[in-house]
């Protein structure tokens, strides 16, 4: 079977349908680099929505990077927000449309440096918004500059040495930040580097939507990714290198899994 001719239909196994392009995926081509995360997880985005039936009251906000364009493949509204303001726009949205879904899409360098005021301060309010964090240690669309996420010893355009901590300081583990303020109810890591992976990736991404569906404050569902050509690598050897170097210093898994913290405790002793 060629299936190469069948990537647009289902693929039919011995009567059982196993595949299905999601109908809210749109049928453009993606500019996306072979072997890039992001497709993966607007497959999975996509999904989810359509799974929860949530196509007419979902609003996304698109992030400045990579995934600029992630309104051409996802059906349904989509609002643009520039570099890092994401989580302000979709505080807005959110506060003025309460019957609305809204989510975030963001990477690192928009999420954990220019938006790293707005990110934080959205999830300790507790917005009733859900945050997809792709997290490739790069700022990858300007062309493989540091982010505050890129390791120590990463070799990036502006680090042709590898990233060192008395000229670039330590890698931001931001997702743990966020874990500790108390509007977030869930937070986790997540990753899309193989069939498992991927359908935990979902898992999380389904349970990030419907917390925010139900009003349960911020979920945060970060996305540990590969830019094979940001670090200038083969997409097998990229998912390699996350594996070996990435995952021991982002532990794929729940950060936190539970309510938005009690009031009581942040409230003046009488
Ligand atoms: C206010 C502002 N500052 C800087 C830029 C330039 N810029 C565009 S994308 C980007 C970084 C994108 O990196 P990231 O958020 O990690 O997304 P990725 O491309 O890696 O998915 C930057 C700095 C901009 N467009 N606007
Ligand atoms: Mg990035």
């Amino acid at each position: 079977m060629d299936t190469n001719k069948l990537t647009q239909q289902d693929i039919i196994r011995q009567g059982e349908q196993v595949y299905k392009r999601p109908k809210l995926l749109l049928d453009n081509t993606m500019h996306y680099c072979p072997g890039c995360s992001h497709g993966v997880v607007h497959r999975l985005v996509a999904e989810v929505i359509e799974e929860l039936g949530i196509q007419e009251k979902t609003i996304g906000v698109c992030p400045v990077g990579c995934s600029v364009f992630a309104y051409n493949y996802i059906d349904i509204d989509w609002q643009e927000a520039s570099h890092g303001r994401a989580p302000a726009v979709a505080t807005g949205i959110s506060r003025v449309n309460p019957d609305k879904f809204v989510f975030t899409y963001q990477g690192d360098g928009d999420l954990a440096s220019i938006g790293a005021a707005e990110i934080m301060h959205a999830c300790n309010r507790g917005e009733n918004i859900a945050v997809i964090f792709i997290n490739n240690a790069i700022y990858g669309m300007t062309g493989g500059q540091m982010a505050p996420t890129t390791l120590l010893g990463q070799v990036t355009a502006t680090t042709p040495k590898g990233r060192n901590v008395e000229r670039n300081g330590y890698p931001l583990k931001i997702t743990e930040l966020i874990a500790q303020l108390p509007g977030t109810s869930y937070v986790t890591r997540q990753s899309v580097e193989t069939s498992v992976s991927v359908r935990k990736c979902k898992t999380a991404i389904k349970k990030a939507f419907k917390n925010a569906l139900a009003k349960k404050g911020t979920s945060f569902v970060e996305v540990v990714s590969t830019c094979n050509s940001g670090w200038k690598m083969s997409p097998v050897k990229a998912n390699k290198w996350m594996e070996e170097n990435m995952f021991p210093f982002y532990p794929v898994g729940d950060l936190k899994d539970g309510d938005k913290a009690d009031p009581a405790l942040y409230s003046k002793k009488n």
